[in-house]
């Protein structure tokens, strides 16, 4: 049994509803137990600015999916909600990202685990170290590196969601 660490992003249409219903389908999927959910975050865009804010969350799941695996489940999650990919960093019903797969590192051209700038972010970061805060990822705390990042962009929780 592995423990991974899946951050879902949305910021088109009814963004928590989107959110919900993602993870709903993470639940019913085969060889995945126990997903824990963090708080929903409303976040500034990073990378590319002209669109509308996100909301983001975290979930930590127990799961005998190999990551491949879980990477085709995640897919198919973002397909099946009909996810149209335009513009890189754009717009999205639903974003699903593997941020964490126990400790493993892992590259091949799908696949790349931990996920890349995943320590600059945190709309990743922050509802990761709620669900878990003593977390370390290949040596380095995830609530120092939040430390670090203090500010740097605009996140919020989202209070009686
Ligand atoms: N891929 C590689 N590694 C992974 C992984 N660990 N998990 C590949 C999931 N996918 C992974 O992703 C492109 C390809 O990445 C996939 O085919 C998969 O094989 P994508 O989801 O199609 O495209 P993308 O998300 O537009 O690109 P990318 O590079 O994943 O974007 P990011 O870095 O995830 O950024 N601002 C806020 N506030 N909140 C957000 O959620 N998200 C982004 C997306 C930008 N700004 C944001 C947010
Ligand atoms: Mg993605």
């Amino acid at each position: 049994m592995s423990i991974s660490y899946i951050s879902i992003g949305s910021n088109i249409g009814e963004k928590t509803q989107n959110i919900d219903k993602a993870v709903e389908m993470l639940r019913n999927s085969d060889k995945i137990y126990h997903v824990e959910v963090s708080s929903y975050y409303e976040t500034e865009p990073v990378g590319y600015l002209d669109q509308d804010y996100f909301v983001n969350i975290a979930v930590k799941i127990e799961t005998d999916l190999e990551p491949l695996e879980l990477l085709a489940v995640c897919q198919r999650v973002e397909q099946e909600m009909k996810r149209v990919r335009k513009i890189r960093w754009g717009p999205r019903i639903i974003d699903l990202d593997i941020i964490f797969y126990d400790d493993l590192k892992y590259e091949d051209e799908n696949l790349v685990i931990p996920h890349p700038r995943c320590l600059e972010r945190l709309f990743v970061l922050v509802p990761i170290l709620e669900l878990d805060e003593k977390l370390i990822s290949d040596g380095v705390s995830i609530a120092d590196t939040v430390k670090s990042l203090g500010g740097k962009d605009m996140i919020r929780m989202i209070v009686n969601d």
